[in-house]
């Protein structure tokens, strides 16, 4: 009987052992998460379609947390394959699904209620909410101006949240919560009164504030919070940890900030008068100049943006503008390049944008052939500007500080010297306002920037007219026939 038992409890504990054992190796055989994805070969990652996070342009997939994310695949050695979700929750609740995504990258901050859907990483990028008002109205300036206002934010959004807390402290506040719209669709319908307030983060304020020309910012409401990526709840740590990591070197090696400016730089070079200003100009004045900007740069097979935003940085698009060396008219041509180019009026716009057109053309022409694009375009600015004999000055200058002659980078460095004595002394031309030409080119490059941003995909028929601006991502449209995109 004794025996019989201990057997049984021999066998029992014997059963138990190899059955610990076999889970036990069952889990060390379990890939971990990230040995799933490079398994897999595929990063699924869910984000939303907007400017700021990810949209479709005519060189294919763009926006902030794409650019970032597509490196974090790169470096994985896996493919990203991006799905979009309607709103946030659809966010949330997709996260971690079997064979659907394991990463949200969507301009998402944690929040309390957040962190028991998901998981976040390290922050790149910092934003604060802010209240936006329509210019012209009445600023609100603290949260009790609020109450009795029509506010409208995004449905589960953490600025939804904040008003939540918010009305506990002033239950007059009234707002209201949509899934159907996007962050743009909210400033579009405060820029055209259909709304009073909403709140948004400021990159997207930043990023957005070139086509939203009555669009304010009235106040901060709340610090300053972190944007994260986040991982289902119920995953190990190795795709996190390998996140961090990535978010660390990225902050370290510059990239995070390359990309911040490349997508929310606008405000932070023409500042907030500047953004909203330019984009006054881009439905008030561009659109009776349009037309000749495309089609004296398909004559001269040119980017119609390219030939725009010189044309904005000479005269902020008007026709009959003097400046006090007498240089005139849209594409501020002299008295010389107009005769030149068979310009009889330089105040005529039309013909100026003829001969300014004609004349980039062939500044891009005697560029030496050394220089390749997109420094190509850059030169041809600058010899715009300045002649292409000071620009020769400043490229022998280069090549005599061991720099390189053939870069912009390198040559712009050179073009202040130009103005002076101990430098330009020893030119063959002789002084010139270098200094300017270094401002004139770094302006025109940030217009052409924001060009490529409003126009793409171009509307319909090339057109940025009609008053009515086309947000990437948002309102959808063919691709555009590009002439020479750079
Ligand atoms: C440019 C000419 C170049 C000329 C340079 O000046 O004008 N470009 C055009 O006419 C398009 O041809 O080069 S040169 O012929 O080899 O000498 C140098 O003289 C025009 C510049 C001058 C500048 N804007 C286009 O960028 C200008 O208006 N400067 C004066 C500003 S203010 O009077 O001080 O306000």
């Amino acid at each position: 009987m004794f025996a019989q038992t201990a057997f049984r409890l021999r066998h029992a504990l014997w059963l138990l052992a190899t059955g610990l054992l076999l889970m036990l190796s069952g889990c060390v055989d379990k890939p971990s998460t990230l040995e799933r994805v490079k398994e897999d070969g595929v990063l699924r990652v869910i984000t939303r379609n907007s400017p700021a996070t990810y949209f479709q342009d005519k060189n294919g997939e763009t926006g902030f947390e794409y650019e970032l994310v597509k490196r974090f695949a790169d470096e994985l050695g896996v493919k990203l394959e991006i799905s979009t979700a309607d709103n946030l929750d659809d966010i949330f609740s997709q996260l971690g699904k079997p064979g659907g995504p394991v990463l949200a990258a969507a301009g998402l901050v944690s929040s309390q209620n957040r962190t028991i859907d998901a998981r976040f990483s390290h922050p790149y990028l910092e934003v604060t909410p802010q209240i936006i008002y329509r210019n012209g109205q009445a600023r609100p300036t603290e949260p009790k101006d609020l109450i009795g206002k029509k506010i409208m934010v995004l449905k589960g959004s953490s600025h939804a949240e904040q008003l939540a807390q918010l009305k506990q402290q002033f239950p007059g506040i009234e707002y209201e919560e949509s899934d159907q719209v996007e962050v743009v669709d909210l400033l579009r319908m405060v820029d055209e009164g259909q709304i009073d307030y909403t709140l948004v983060d400021s990159n997207e304020v930043a990023m957005n504030q070139v086509y939203f020309p009555n669009v304010r910012v009235a106040f901060d409401l709340g610090d300053a919070r972190d944007q994260r990526w986040a991982v289902a709840p119920g995953e190990d740590n190795s795709l996190l940890n390998e996140i961090d990591a990535f978010i660390d070197q990225a902050r370290k090696n510059g990239t995070l900030q390359r990309l911040k400016d490349r997508y929310y730089g606008h405000v932070d070079v023409l500042g907030y008068v500047g953004a909203y200003t330019f984009a006054q100009h881009l439905q008030e004045r561009l659109p009776k100049f349009e037309k000749h900007f495309q089609n004296y740069a398909r004559e001269q097979k040119l980017d119609w943006k390219i030939l725009a935003a010189i044309g904005y940085q000479e005269s902020m698009w008007q026709a009959t503008v003097t400046s006090k060396t007498g240089v005139r008219g849209l594409m501020m041509l002299t008295q010389n390049t107009a005769q030149a180019m068979g310009v009889a009026n330089r105040l005529d716009p039309r013909q100026s944008i003829m001969g300014g057109a004609k004349y980039f053309a062939s500044m891009v022409d005697q560029v030496d052939d050394s220089v390749k694009e997109p420094d190509r375009t850059w030169f041809a600015l600058a010899a715009y500007n300045i002649g292409t004999a000071h620009l020769e000055d400043a490229r022998k200058m280069a090549q005599g500080e061991g720099l390189n002659p053939d870069k912009w980078l390198d040559v712009k460095k050179m073009l202040p010297r130009l103005s002076q004595k101990k430098w330009y002394s020893k030119t063959r031309y002789g002084y010139a306002r270098g200094g300017e030409t270094v401002h004139f080119v770094a302006n025109v490059r940030r217009y052409y920037d924001i060009l490529n941003w409003v126009t793409q995909p171009q509307l319909e028929g090339n057109q940025v007219a009609d008053g009515k601006l086309h947000v990437p991502g948002v309102d959808k449209a063919k691709p555009e026939p590009d002439a020479s995109p750079l």
